[in-house]
């Protein structure tokens, strides 16, 4: 039996549940909750020393990083049936599973400076802030996130994150041309490995960032209406959470527009 340690409203997490349920694999599930520090507990660190979610336990191997362990679990479960066997397509699916760690990066840059911060700001101390930071493992990590929470939008970080989901969000569109999924027909290791990204934007009310993108909304939509979406992601959603991401975020999105209309040209 796989057992997942994960957390409710992680992107990373949700792209893995996603994964699951669609090769259709059950799973002994252990529930982080990281607002409380769960993910710094000695023992959880020792099988992810980084302090993050998810991390799928397989027997005595012990696979860290959302892309790998969705190419873990396709590979091992599913005879690769999510990987595209043609030479280019497999090229491609592998580049969207490796710049998973920027869009990952950008999608925690922009929750955490916003949404996120919103609700942090309102019930911790500065002093709570600087002790949660320093117990980040890497201490860059622990930087970024004090500087999201303390300066906003105005953080150092906001610039990169918007460029990479400006790129990210071109190629996924021009990708769309060829098919409904980015795996083509059917939903592929790519369009799984996306979802809770582009969702996420969604639910912080910047849904604006694909208006000049018209793929993605009906790629979006599409995700939407399958049982994978609503068991992995919309089921694990805490009651109230989704109004809050969405007032949080979207106090913001005014001058996140300004940002992507000068990136944008
Ligand atoms: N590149 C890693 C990123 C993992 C990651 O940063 N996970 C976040 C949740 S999406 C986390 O656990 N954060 C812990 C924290 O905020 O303290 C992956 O894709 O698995």
């Amino acid at each position: 039996m796989l057992t997942l340690y994960h957390a409710p409203t992680s992107v990373c997490s949700q792209k893995v549940r996603v994964g699951l349920a669609i090769i259709g694999l059950e799973y002994d599930s252990r529930v982080l909750n990281l607002q409380k520090g769960d993910q710094f507990d000695p023992d959880y660190m020792r099988l992810n020393r980084d302090a993050v979610v998810p991390t799928l336990v397989d027997g005595e191997l012990v696979i860290t990083e959302s892309s790998l362990i969705l190419e873990y679990i396709d590979r091992e479960y599913n005879g690769a049936a999510l990987m595209p066997a043609e030479r280019a397509a497999k090229v491609a699916a592998q580049s969207w599973l490796l710049r998973c760690l920027a869009v990952h990066a950008a999608i925690n840059t922009l929750s955490f400076s916003t949404a996120m911060r919103e609700s942090i700001l309102a019930s911790q101390t500065p002093e709570q802030i600087e002790a949660l930071a320093a117990k980040f493992p890497d201490p860059v990590m622990g930087a970024k996130r004090k500087d999201l929470l303390q300066n906003g939008l105005g953080s150092i970080y906001v610039g990169q994150a918007l460029v990479h989901l400006h790129r990210a969000l071109a190629d996924m569109d021009a990708a769309l041309a060829g098919g409904p999924w980015l795996g083509g027909e059917a939903p592929g290791i790519s369009d799984i490995a996306l979802i809770a990204y582009i969702d996420r934007l969604e639910r912080l009310g910047m849904a604006g960032l694909w208006a000049g993108f018209p793929r993605i909304a009906p790629w979006l939509a599409a995700w939407r209406e399958t049982p994978a979406y609503h068991t992995a992601i919309e089921a694990h959603v805490p009651a109230g959470s989704a109004e809050m991401m969405r007032a949080g975020g979207s106090k913001y999105w005014p001058e996140v527009q300004k940002r992507w209309q000068e990136i944008s040209g």
